[in-house]
């Protein structure tokens, strides 16, 4: 019994070091439901079909704030199935990308706590659950991959990612336009008429779990910068329309926390 408490207690204060952590990210997990998402080239990657997968690798999660393995190797064009285990008792996550853009997003998970996250280059696994990630390393390099959960990251929750070169896949990469929306959305804020509007492309839409997953520009009112985020409707009507890749406006404020769309329109292309 007194065992029992004792290992209570210290899963509370685990629990109590990352719960803004909690609140922050799906708990649920990320292939819950198969909703059409728009891929979109990564330095990294792209996201893949579970049908080209050839191979599973399984990483856990711990408490201790380490994946294992954490390191792992594949062939530029391999597409991978990763199953996730969270061993622990807390939410924990795995996100792909470069020191860089890891390093960001943990900062920015510092700053905009409540912040909600879905792509496929990552998972959210609840205690106890699997998850799981399909992606195609479809560009050579070292990558990362870490948990971004305030404290994780910090706790050296990382890992590696080594994509070996192909000889001969660097022609067939050249097809692969990167999307850059950061870029094209500077260029288009001529038509934008409200000056609160924060320019947007549509990733993903959720209608039944009233979430809608937008890569969008700086929201000033939000002092935000450009990220891609997942935001909450309180009317699902207002995402009737919509279908990933849609380029529109969008208003949102925070709400008990939650990041809340509070308007879109669909900018009409030229
Ligand atoms: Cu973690």
């Amino acid at each position: 019994m007194k065992t029992l408490t004792t290992i209570k207690s210290i899963a509370a204060v685990a629990l109590l070091a990352c719960s803004t952590a909690t609140l922050s990210h799906t708990d649920k997990p990320h292939s819950s439901k198969p909703a059409v998402v728009k891929k979109e080239q990564q330095a990294w990657g792209i996201a893949g079909d579970a049908k080209d997968a050839k191979r599973t690798i399984a990483i856990s999660m711990s408490d201790n704030m380490r994946f294992s393995p954490d390191k792992i190797d594949v062939k530029q064009g391999e597409t991978v199935k990763i199953v996730l285990t969270n061993t622990g008792k807390v939410l924990h996550e795995l996100v792909i990308g470069t020191k860089k853009v890891l390093d960001d997003h943990a900062a920015q998970m510092v700053k905009f706590p409540n912040m909600e996250h879905d792509e496929p280059h990552m998972a959210h696994v609840s205690p106890g659950k699997k998850g799981e990630i399909v992606w195609t390393f479809n560009r050579p390099g070292e990558f990362d991959f870490a948990c971004l959960i305030a404290g994780h990251y910090q706790a050296g929750m990382v890992g590696k990612i080594s994509v070996v070169a192909a000889p001969g896949k660097a022609a067939a990469l050249d097809n692969v336009v990167p999307q850059n929306l950061v870029t094209s959305i500077s260029t288009t804020t001529a038509t934008v008429s409200t000056p609160e509007m924060a320019e947007a492309e549509v990733r993903k839409v959720d209608k039944e779990a009233k979430k809608v997953t937008l890569k969008h520009g700086p929201i000033k009112s939000l002092d935000m910068p450009s990220m891609t985020m997942v935001f909450q409707v309180k009317d699902p009507a207002l995402l009737d329309k919509l279908v990933a890749g849609d380029k529109v406006k969008i208003s949102a404020e925070q709400q008990q926390g939650a990041y809340v769309l509070t308007g879109i329109e669909k900018l009409v292309a030229p």
